[in-house]
């Protein structure tokens, strides 16, 4: 499977994908979005592949939607941004937080409007001590989407998710991290390294209870205590019967080093 504007390259159980417009800081246009489905669906299959490591090429990580394809003439109709929402926008954040894989994202710089949601939808962000979140919509008449209106205020409280949606300022990836943001904010130089070991670790691990954990933290936002509970029972059933819990198990009780298969 070739890209035009992602670069995708698996190893070691990693699958790491690369924004790659970074002429126009990697922001998106229909052809973008279509790749970048395409890959994870494409990943989603692959046995060989047990972490996902999300980056951009060049100094952006991702400027959002790109508005060299929303300038329109006085005399044209409105584009339809709810048909770009439903078609493009909000498949991808769904796929990806339902993807039964770890999803690190390596924030290498600016990370502006959906390009900021984007990142904030994987599961573990790591930032670049140079780069930034800026949720740009509000300063060209939008609303933030790819789920930030529903993330940021549950990541960061109202009072932050409004003042970063309403005044669109850029947050420093320091910042971020102490705000609880995001996972962890690290040298430039570092960030690189630091996630390909992150996301190596997290494919020598096992895989489907990790899949279990996301459906668990993911479903936890919307339940009553009483159905969190009744909802860990049911995913604990099913990890129970992994080859990996077993392997677990063993591995403690052998005092040797878990050798987990992902299944
Ligand atoms: O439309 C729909 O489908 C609805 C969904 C919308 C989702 C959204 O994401 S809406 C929000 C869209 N994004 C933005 O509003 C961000 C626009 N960009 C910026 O505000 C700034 O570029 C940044 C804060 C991201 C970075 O600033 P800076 O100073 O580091 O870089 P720059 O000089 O502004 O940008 C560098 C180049 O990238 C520049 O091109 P040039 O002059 O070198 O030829 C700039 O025009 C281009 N660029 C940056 N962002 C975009 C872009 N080109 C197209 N679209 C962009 N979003």
């Amino acid at each position: 499977m070739s890209f035009e504007h992602l670069l995708l390259h698996i190893e070691q159980g990693v699958a790491r994908l690369t924004l790659n417009r970074p002429e126009r800081l990697n922001s998106f246009t229909p052809a973008l979005h279509a790749e970048l489905r395409a890959a994870l669906e494409r990943l989603r299959r692959d046995d060989r592949v047990r972490a996902v490591l999300l980056t951009g090429a060049g100094r952006g990580f991702c400027a959002g939607q790109d508005l060299g394809e929303r300038s329109v003439a006085p005399d044209e109709g409105a584009p339809d941004l709810g048909e770009s929402l439903e078609h493009h926008y909000n498949p991808l954040i769904r796929q990806l937080r339902e993807l039964p894989l770890p999803v690190v994202c390596a924030v290498n710089g600016v990370a502006a409007g959906a390009g900021a949601n984007l990142a904030l939808a994987c599961d573990i962000v790591l930032a670049a001590r140079s780069a930034s979140f800026v949720q740009a919509f509000c300063r060209i008449g939008l609303l933030p989407d790819c789920g930030g209106s529903w993330l940021l205020p549950r990541l960061v409280g109202m009072a932050r998710a409004k003042g970063l949606a309403l005044l669109g300022e850029r947050l420093s990836a320091e910042q971020a991290e102490q705000w609880g943001l995001i996972w962890r904010c690290v040298d430039d130089d570092a960030l690189a390294d630091e996630a390909l070991a992150l996301a190596r670790h997290l494919a020598s691990q096992p895989t489907y209870g990790l899949a279990l954990t996301k459906r668990a933290l993911h479903a936890s936002a919307d339940n009553s205590l009483d159905e969190q509970l009744d909802l860990e029972r049911d995913l604990q059933r099913l990890a129970g019967r992994s080859e990996d819990y077993r392997e677990g198990v063993g591995a403690f009780l052998a005092k040797r080093p878990p050798q987990f298969k992902g299944r």
